[in-house]
């Protein structure tokens, strides 16, 4: 192992599509000098640009699905290695599958360094909907826009997502917290958490 080995804080934010997680990291990234990295951002700044990667993971993202992990994986290997000197990552939307959470503790320890926590945002399925359409209203996401297709993430979700909470378990790294409440009152849930694994 190399020095950092401890040093860092990485934190996974999970949860269905909808719990908060984008909206969470983003306050959290500030608080705790993290490095906060979103898969789904960083898939929408590709489609705004029209870059080759954008037009692939558009053709899945639009109908709820996943984008494959081989791309996935190459994509979320690239921003760590591009940040591995700071504090810390909060890891938004990844991992997803149990392919890409193997490939995030393999990447990490041939870094010097681990996952600390998994922390789940807990809401129910039809105040994530409620929660979707609402910014499909002003957000423009093609997935935010109808409910079958918000039905179709939740449901891939279940499928595939899920079962990672298993993954994080054993490992005795998983933290479920109440998604359900003002913005601020989650933030505060998060940051006990956090501040209790530091
Ligand atoms: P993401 O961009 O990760 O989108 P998401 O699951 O909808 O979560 P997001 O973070 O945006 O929403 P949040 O809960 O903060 O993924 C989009 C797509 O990208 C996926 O379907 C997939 O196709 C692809 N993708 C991404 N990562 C991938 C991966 N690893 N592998 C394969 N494919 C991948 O917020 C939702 C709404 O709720 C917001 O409007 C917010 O304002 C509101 N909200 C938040 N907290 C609230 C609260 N406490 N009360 C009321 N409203 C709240």
């Amino acid at each position: 192992y190399k020095l950092k080995v401890d040093k860092m804080t990485n934190i996974v934010l999970f949860g269905p599509p909808g719990a908060g997680k984008g909206t969470q990291a983003t306050i959290l990234k500030d608080t705790y000098e993290l490095k906060h990295i979103s898969t789904g951002d960083v898939f929408r700044y590709n489609i705004k640009n029209q870059t080759e990667l954008g037009m692939m993971a558009k053709s899945f993202m639009d109908k709820g699905q996943l984008v494959p992990d081989e791309v996935t994986i190459d994509m979320l290997r690239a921003e760590v290695k591009k940040n591995i000197d700071g504090k810390g990552f909060i890891f938004d939307g990844f991992p997803r599958t149990v392919a890409q959470a193997e490939a995030l503790e393999e990447l990490l320890k041939t870094e010097g360094t681990e996952v600390s926590a998994m922390i789940a945002l807990e809401v129910e399925d039809d105040l994530l909907v409620q929660r979707l359409l609402e910014r499909g209203k002003t957000s423009g996401r093609p997935d935010d826009a109808n409910e079958a297709v918000i039905r179709e993430r939740i449901k891939v979700y279940y499928e595939e997502t899920a079962i990672l909470k298993q993954f994080y378990l054993k490992e005795n790294k998983y933290y479920g917290i109440n998604g359900v409440g003002s913005i601020e009152e989650i933030t505060q849930r998060l940051k006990e958490v956090i501040d209790e694994i530091q």
